[in-house]
């Protein structure tokens, strides 16, 4: 179902899915307002480029300090910190594969990705979580494949954990939207 749908002040191109407990969205995560937004983190969780950059910043100094604590995080695991000046009352703290051609483990590292946020999502009792495209970027893991993992995963999380109510897929341009909206028609026939 495509509709247009007013968001704090923003309103933004948007489909639902899965009984619309799960959303495309177009935009920047920072600013969505939702319990927690998923990172899509490097091991040391110190910040970096791309969503991470643009993350920490938005939040302020306050999330590295907390994340100096977090010990960092090996690929697939996920780490909870406070959401700081975000909207978002949680950051969940992920580290993607990177992709070495698809033969090294990496569908598996990436579905973990989001099991894991979703399993910390839940365990924080959240009822509303929003993710970046993981791993698409900087780390180069092809668009299409990622896609149809972290929508498999969503559609299992909702199963898994009832609480929650609501994941959004965060695009940050309209190619990565229409993928995710052609993937998503495909995997729950809408
Ligand atoms: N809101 C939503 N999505 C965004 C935003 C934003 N503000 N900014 C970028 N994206 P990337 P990775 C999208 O490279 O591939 C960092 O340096 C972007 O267009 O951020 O997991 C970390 O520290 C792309 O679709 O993450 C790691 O070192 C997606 O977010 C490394 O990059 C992921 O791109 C992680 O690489």
């Amino acid at each position: 179902m495509v509709a247009t749908v007013s968001q704090s002040r923003y309103e933004r191109p948007m489909a639902t899915y899965a009984r619309a407990r799960i959303e495309t969205w177009l935009g920047d995560i920072t600013q969505l307002e939702v319990d927690a937004i998923v990172n899509a983190a490097n091991a040391s969780l110190l910040g970096g480029g791309g969503v991470d950059g643009a993350i920490h910043e938005a939040a302020g100094p306050g999330l590295l300090d907390e994340c100096r604590g977090l010990g960092g995080a090996r690929p697939g695991e996920a780490k909870a910190t406070g959401g700081y000046a975000l909207p978002a009352r949680y950051v969940i703290h992920t580290v993607g594969p990177v992709w070495h051609g698809g033969h090294q483990g990496e569908d598996e590292v990436l579905a973990r990705c989001y099991r894991e946020s979703l399993r910390v999502a839940s365990g924080l009792r959240l009822r509303s979580i929003a993710f970046p495209a993981i791993s698409t970027g900087a780390f180069r893991f092809p668009l299409e494949r990622a896609t149809g993992i972290a929508l498999t995963e969503a559609q299992r999380g909702l199963a898994a954990h009832p609480d929650l109510q609501r994941i959004v897929f965060c695009c940050f341009g309209r190619t990565d939207l229409d993928v995710y909206d052609a993937v998503a028609r495909s995997l729950f026939g809408e």
